[in-house]
C-alpha cells in the first residue's frame, strides 16, 4: 500500500465503499461522481500509478481489468446497449487520483 493514496485504502478495504466485486487481486465499485447511470472503476489492490507506469510483468492484471470490465458490463445490462471503457492517463489526460483505474461508462437510453 502507498500512504496516502486513496484507491490503496478502498481497494484493501481501509475505507467504507461498497465492492460490487472483489477477488484477491483487483475490486469494482462505483464511481462517487458518476458520469453516466452505471459508471464504475475497476481498480488493481497493489499500487500503480498510472499506465505510464505498467511494466511487461503487468500484462496479466492488465488482462485481468479487462475481462472483469466485461464481466461487470453484463451484470449491470449494459453488455448489449454498449459502454466505455476509459483509463485517464496523468494530470493532462484528466487523472486525479494517480492510483491505475479503468472506468467503466454506460447505460444511457
Ligand atoms: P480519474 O479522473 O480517472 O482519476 O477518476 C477518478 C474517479 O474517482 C472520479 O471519477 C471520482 C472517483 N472518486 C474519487 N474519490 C472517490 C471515492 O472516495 N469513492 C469513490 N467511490 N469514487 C471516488
Amino acid at each position: 500500500m502507498e500512504k496516502d493514496c486513496l484507491f490503496c485504502k478502498i481497494a484493501n478495504g481501509r475505507m467504507d465503499t461498497e465492492f460490487l466485486y472483489e477477488n484477491e487481486r483487483l475490486v469494482v465499485f462505483r464511481d462517487i461522481h458518476p458520469h453516466a447511470p452505471v459508471h464504475l472503476l475497476i481498480v488493481p489492490k497493489r499500487h500503480i500509478r498510472s499506465i505510464n507506469d505498467l511494466v511487461p510483468g503487468d500484462s496479466d492484471i492488465l488482462a485481468e481489468m479487462i475481462l472483469t470490465a466485461k464481466d461487470m458490463a453484463k451484470k449491470e445490462n449494459v453488455n448489449e446497449s454498449g459502454y466505455k471503457l476509459l483509463f485517464n492517463v496523468e494530470k493532462g489526460g484528466g487523472q486525479v487520483i494517480f492510483h491505475l483505474h479503468l472506468h467503466l461508462i454506460g447505460g444511457w437510453n
